[in-house]
């Protein structure tokens, strides 16, 4: 057996789903199955005055419409899980159906049952709802003005909390001899993983069990807040998650339609399927992002970084969705001082209900944002002391770990000098500069960008998760179960969706016991099989359930050597193990497989005395802290100042993720995570009218990146291993979304530098850009 930790193992996941034999949400199919849509308020606020459903009900297969009043005596509102203590927060939970007021366009008002898709689609058209239009507000600044309608009585200005860490001394910016302030926004975005979100319901009568399947990232957690929510013991409700078809932080949440249908399959005893449409996405699951942030920088004049300031106004919807107080507070303000030794730091939140679809994670949640803020800070303040970017950098990048930042996170490992020192010279940055000067020579607007960023992954050790809100506990457990033949199966509480642990986790595992990695299977997202879990975000997945994973096979092996050590019969200690053969050392051909141990194991009739039979193991892993994934990278662009057109040249990346377990996965998650980063600086925006209408709701109308508009990425890693858990993994899931927004806007404000532009909000659309060229070179 050669080791396969490290090696580019093909996906043992992808023969299933590219030959199209997965099984998704949508695929499942029960007997007596019903479907279920949902009536969604073409207002973004209103009063209800009547819901007329007498049409639909009449409608021959529409077997029950379900309004509001039907149902808010049975489902509780979704508490949100994260509630940051300390702050003034004003909850407004997510409720299943609204019963008196819609508060913003697409909230569900009514459930219509059916026989069939088709006619529950349309039984929809035969409810009429009577609405009394309300004032909307779609911004989160205009949402603050006193002038502004209030979306809840009970919440005065709209401001759901207020909150605010760290703290920088005022005489820090007065006594500064440069101060640099910038107000940056970071424009709504929706996620758009290929599959919608769906459920299916199915209830025994009998023994009053309810079992879910729908498309989550943390079955879990959805488990005990729709136990909650429809006043069930846990025991009785089982989660699935299937195949899914991507989630990338949109399936965290926890929504109201898998409650709604459950409600549904327990009232009319007949399973119940309901799964969304692709305009209803765009309306119905959470957007993400959606911060105004104004920096202030404070530094010397010969680059030194003495303070950062940042005020964030954060958009969280019409409701409070389950991470959302999380993502604009602990998740940017923590890292408001990216990779930098910065002395002072202070990060501030006002979160605010707007009439909009309520916000919450996406790949990266929070840490994007707070990345980005400090990468153009940096460029801001190199461009006001007339330096380069790259020099500013090295001046202030962390010069020895471990480090704690101005926020009290703990950089685990890594050289951050190092790291930018080898993306420079993949790119040949001299070289680079020296071309760009040329270019510029000709008209040519070549732009070169850079982001040195670090970000907060591993989520996390329950002690800190705790003391900053979150509502549970965030250790992670696996098992493993060695099974008589040898074989094994992995049951993991993190519930991967697209990311590849099925083959990574096996890896790890396979090399412990040295088994082939066919003889492996790996299952999650099933809450009856599976221990408590907490799900899979945050890149939390292979540091903590991968940790919890190695422990538990550690546990096998010390077992499996005692019954090696007893049936060869010598002491323990002159047993080793290596590449799956115990053997006793001075006698190497003394030795037993660990599949005959396996056998022994479970035909327990010599097995020493008082030992269990059976070998199976199982961690529950709190990691000690947080890792901190870190990486350089840097792209070129080119600006056609004609059409405004952004063309990407190049984009190197080196990224330290610790230890890796399949180089050929890791750099999947790179590419992918840097497509939805560099398709937030270029393309995609979720765009509001303002009477709170979507306008981009729809693949027309909101932009995602295509692959034609990628060069080849140039990816490498730098592999320091974490201290905080038994890989040495760091996450790796998204260091793309987290650098490469201020990696593509620092380059296009340097491609655009001959014409003095100093910023430009995102997304970098031609028309933007063009008019950055020509309203500035006509002198406007
Ligand atoms: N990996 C590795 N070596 C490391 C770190 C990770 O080989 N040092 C591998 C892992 O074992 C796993 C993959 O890389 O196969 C990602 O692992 P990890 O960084 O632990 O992240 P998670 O599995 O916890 O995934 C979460 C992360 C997030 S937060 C979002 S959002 C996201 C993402 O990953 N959503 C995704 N990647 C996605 N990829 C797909 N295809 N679909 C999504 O919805």
């Amino acid at each position: 057996m050669t080791q396969v930790i490290g090696k580019p193992i093909k996906r043992k996941e992808d023969p299933k789903l590219i030959t199209g034999h997965g099984q998704f949400t949508d695929d499942i199919k029960l007997p007596g199955m019903l479907f279920a849509t949902m009536k969604r308020s073409r207002y973004a606020h209103a009063k209800i005055k009547r819901i007329h459903t007498a049409e639909a009900l009449k409608l021959p297969g529409v077997m029950a419409v379900y309004t509001g009043k039907d149902v808010q005596d049975k489902i509780k509102p979704i508490r949100s899980i994260w509630l940051v203590p300390g702050c003034n927060l004003i909850p407004k939970d997510r409720i299943p159906l609204a019963v008196d007021k819609v508060n913003y366009a697409g909230e569900a008002v009514a459930m219509v049952v059916a026989e069939s898709r088709y006619i529950a689609y349309d039984a929809l058209e035969l409810i009429d709802v009577e609405y009394e239009e309300l004032p909307v507000v779609v911004d989160q600044e205009a949402a603050l003005a006193e002038a502004a309608p209030v979306i809840y009585d009970d919440v005065p200005k709209n401001i759901a909390f207020t909150w605010k860490a760290g703290d920088v001394p005022e005489e820090v910016f007065i006594n500064a001899e440069v101060v640099v302030k910038q107000r940056l926004v970071e424009q709504r975005v929706i996620a758009n993983p290929m599959e919608t979100r769906g459920a299916v319901a199915s209830y025994n009568p009998g023994s009053g069990d309810l079992t879910i399947w729908c498309t989550t990232q943390n079955p879990h957690i959805h488990r005990i807040t729709y136990a909650d929510a429809l006043g069930i013991p846990e025991t009785k409700l089982r989660i699935i998650a299937p195949d899914m078809g991507g989630g990338f932080g949109a399936k965290i949440a926890v929504y109201t339609e898998e409650a709604l249908v459950g409600l549904a399959a327990m009232q009319l005893k007949q399973p119940v399927k309901w799964v969304e449409g692709r305009q209803e996405h765009f309306l119905a699951t959470s957007h993400a992002r959606d911060q105004v942030i104004t920096t202030e920088l404070a530094g010397t004049k010969d680059g030194k970084i003495l303070a950062i300031r940042a005020k964030n106004i954060a958009n969280l919807g019409a409701y409070l969705s389950t991470m959302g107080a999380g993502v604009p507070t602990i998740d940017f303000g923590l890292m408001v001082t990216g990779a930098y030794d910065i002395p002072y730091a202070q990060a501030e939140t006002i979160g605010v209900y707007t009439n909009t679809t309520p916000t919450d994670a996406y790949r990266g949640a929070g840490k994007p944002e707070a990345s980005f803020q400090i990468e153009r800070m940096i460029n801001i303040f190199a461009d006001k002391i007339g330096m380069d970017p790259v020099e500013v950098r090295k001046k202030n990048l962390v010069a020895k770990v471990p480090y704690t930042n101005a926020m009290g996170c703990n950089y685990d490992s890594g050289d951050y000098h190092g790291t930018l020192a080898k993306a420079l010279e993949a790119i040949d940055y001299v070289g680079l500069k020296k071309e760009q000067e040329e270019a510029r020579k000709n008209g040519r607007l070549l732009g070169i960008g850079i982001s040195t960023y670090v970000e907060l992954c591993g989520l996390g050790p329950s002690k800190v998760a705790g003391a900053i809100g979150f509502g549970g506990g965030l250790w992670e457990n696996s098992s493993i179960r060695v099974h008589p033949s040898g074989k094994v199966t992995i049951f993991t509480g993190a519930s991967p969706h697209g990311q590849g642990e099925g083959t990574t986790f096996a890896q790890v595992v396979a090399d412990k016991f040295g088994i082939p990695l066919e003889d492996i299977e790996f299952v999650s997202g099933d809450t009856l099989i599976i221990s408590m879990g907490w799900g899979t975000y945050g890149s939390r997945t292979t540091p903590v359930a991968g940790g919890a994973l190695s422990i538990a096979a550690d546990r096998i092996v010390e077992k499996a050597k005692i019954i090696a050590a007893h049936e060869l019969g010598v002491p323990l200690e002159d047993v080793e193990f290596a590449k799956g053969i115990f053997s006793i050392k001075e006698q190497p051909d003394q030795q037993r497989t660990f599949k005959e141990i396996a056998w022994s194991a479970n035909n327990a009739w010599n097995l020493p005395d008082g030992m269990e039979p059976a070998l199976e193991g199982q961690s529950f892993f709190d990691p000690p802290d947080f890792v901190y994934p870190f990486g350089a990278h840097i792209c070129v662009v080119e600006v056609d100042p004609d059409t405004g057109m952004v063309e990407l040249k190049r984009y190197v990346c080196v990224d330290d993720v610790g230890r890796i377990i399949n180089p050929m996965i890791a750099e999947g998650q790179v590419h992918g995570g840097l497509a939805q980063g560099i398709g937030q600086a270029l393309w995609e925006q979720s765009v509001y009218s303002d009477k709170g209408q979507l306008l981009s709701g729809t693949f027309m109308d909101y932009a995602m990146p295509k692959a034609r508009f990628f060069p080849m990425i140039e990816s490498s890693f730098i592999e320091s291993p974490s201290p905080v858990n038994p890989l040495g993994a760091k996450g790796i899931g998204e260091t793309g979304t987290t650098a490469a927004p201020s990696v593509i806007v620092n380059a296009v404000i340097d491609a655009l530098a001959p014409y003095g532009v100093k910023d430009l909000p995102m997304p970098l659309t031609p028309e933007k850009v063009w008019k950055a060229i020509h309203e500035r070179s006509d002198g406007q």
